[in-house]
């Protein structure tokens, strides 16, 4: 190995500025590949009305980078997006992404470099590789017969079309997920008529849409050990607290977060919407849905939660089960995301010509998280078998690329000829996940994205702690020597 190794970084979203930022401050040569035109990853993708972080803003921050200009405990989308475009800028990395230019190849070469190639047919390569293409990426579109044949304007909330005009129209949004609520709590007072059409009722966490005040954020700006002690206990009290304690169906976290919600149900004095939106299996099975106004707009008359089966899509509107026509001007589909996707449609071939999507015909799957035998050197950041949902995510990306870095370290100086862990070990660390999945709250008894296709939860399912220690040393014995 060459003691200056370079880098290739595909994607420029949350985790790949982090890995940017880190590398160039480590002296490394990099390179980021961008498919979109800007930086942001999911915040740029995403611009539907109502939507923000659900997570406390000063956790989603690099701990690199706190920001005193946070808006709200939870802030806008947009903010969270010019966050990330103003920490690129000011960290200079800018100038070291390719935009516009998809990678379309990945290939393990004889010289055990990686060889990269772009949709415009630019090939280069590097020592190392570090993909980070998010888990939210590719947009879901629902199964339903006669899609394609709504007449008006019909889009994925991921790419929502902002030249379509939405006050007094009839709208009609298909999904309850954190999007769709969030979406529904923005479109209640503006459209003439929204139906909700839910297939499964969530647990809405209420919480109070609390704005920073300027004195503040101005004591933010000039004191940045209360910043770090503010990002400090909240990355405290959600991964180690409630993201841990959330694991278990059966903790009092869970009956409280339910009491929560059901003090907010009982609250609503129509029998009928309050039965229509009440879950019928444990909080926290699905991800949580967090919501400051989502209670308050299903109870407005122009709200409508229609819980009947959509039978078809036609030209007019959406046709449900009880052979009613909701007649609508736009369609909004709030249906999630292909979950299991990740780098693909991208060919990734690693050593002795192993592809990737042979590997992951199945299921995807990686070795804490982070590494996948037969592909060495190849770093993922929030992939397969990641937390997701429970811990903050930019702590699990800082934590995942310090991990990476460790095993970089080790290869560069001699003692790993590659970072490559040994089928034994990611078939070991896959057992004992597995095991521990069928134990958490994922999987009480619901439908939901963190269920793989044998019903299994492929997220991490341990405590924090875990995680925080496996990062913090590889287990060296794990990995090929
Ligand atoms: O997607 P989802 P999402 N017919 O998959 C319904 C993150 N996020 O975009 O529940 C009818 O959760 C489906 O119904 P059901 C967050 O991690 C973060 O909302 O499966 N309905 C469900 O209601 C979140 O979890 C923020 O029965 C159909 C919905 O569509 C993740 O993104 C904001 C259907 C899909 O819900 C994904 O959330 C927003 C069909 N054929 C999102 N197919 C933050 O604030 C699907 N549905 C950070």
């Amino acid at each position: 190995m060459r003691e200056n190794p370079t880098f290739g970084i595909i994607g420029a979203g949350m985790s790949d500025i982090l890995a940017a930022i880190k590398l160039q401050e480590a002296g490394y040569g990099f390179t980021v590949f961008e498919k979109a035109d800007r930086v942001g990853g999911t915040w740029r993708e995403n611009t539907y009305p109502g939507i923000a972080c659900d997570v406390p803003s000063h956790i989603y921050s690099y701990s690199f980078a706190l920001n005193p200009e946070w808006s709200h405990f939870a802030s806008p989308g947009a903010e969270i997006q010019q966050y990330f475009e103003r920490v690129a800028h000011s960290y200079g990395i800018d100038d070291d992404i390719r935009f516009s230019d998809p990678v379309v190849r990945c290939t393990w070469t004889a010289d055990d470099r990686w060889e990269l190639e772009t949709g415009s047919g630019h090939v280069e390569t590097f020592d190392f590789v570090i993909a980070a293409t998010g888990i939210l990426h590719h947009p879901k579109l629902p199964d339903i017969e006669g899609l394609d044949s709504f007449a008006g304007p019909m889009f994925h909330s991921a790419r929502w079309d902002h030249d379509v005009p939405l006050d007094d129209r009839r709208i009609g949004l298909i999904g309850t997920g954190s999007t769709g609520v969030q979406i529904t709590g923005a479109l209640a007072p503006r459209a003439g008529h929204l139906s909700v059409f839910q297939r499964t009722a969530q647990w809405v966490v209420p919480v109070e849409q609390v704005a920073y005040t300027e004195a503040q954020k101005e004591e933010f700006r000039t004191d940045a050990d209360q910043l770090e002690e503010l990002h400090e206990n909240l990355q405290r009290e959600f991964n180690d607290g409630f993201g841990t304690s959330i694991l278990d169906g059966d903790s009092e976290m869970v009956d409280g977060i339910e009491a929560r919600c059901r003090a907010e149900l009982a609250a609503i004095p129509d029998d009928e919407l309050r039965a229509r939106i009440t879950p019928t299996y444990r909080a926290g099975c699905k991800r949580l849905v967090i919501s400051h106004n989502w209670y308050e707009a299903v109870q407005r008359d122009t709200v409508e939660i229609v819980t009947d089966a959509i039978e078809r899509i036609e030209p007019t509107g959406v046709r449900t089960a009880d052979g009613l026509l909701h007649e609508l001007d736009v369609l909004v589909l709030a249906t999630g995301f292909k979950v299991d996707a990740f780098m693909r449609p991208m060919t990734i071939t690693g050593a002795d010509g192993v592809d990737l999507d042979d590997v992951w015909a199945q299921r995807p799957s990686a070795y804490m998280a982070v590494t996948v035998p037969d592909f060495p050197n190849f770093f993922m950041l929030n992939g397969p078998n990641s937390p997701v949902g429970n811990f903050s995510l930019i702590q699990t990306a800082e934590l995942q690329f310090e991990y990476a870095m460790d095993l970089v370290g080790r290869v560069v100086a001699g003692q790993l000829e590659q970072a490559v862990p040994t089928d034994e070990a990611a078939r070991r660390f896959e057992e004992e996940r597995v095991e521990a999945a069928k134990g958490t709250v994922w999987a009480t008894g619901c439908n939901s994205w963190y269920l793989d296709d044998r019903g299994i939860p492929f997220a991490w399912p341990f405590p924090f702690e875990r995680f925080r220690r496996e990062m913090a040393e590889p287990r060296l014995g794990d990995y090929e020597s």
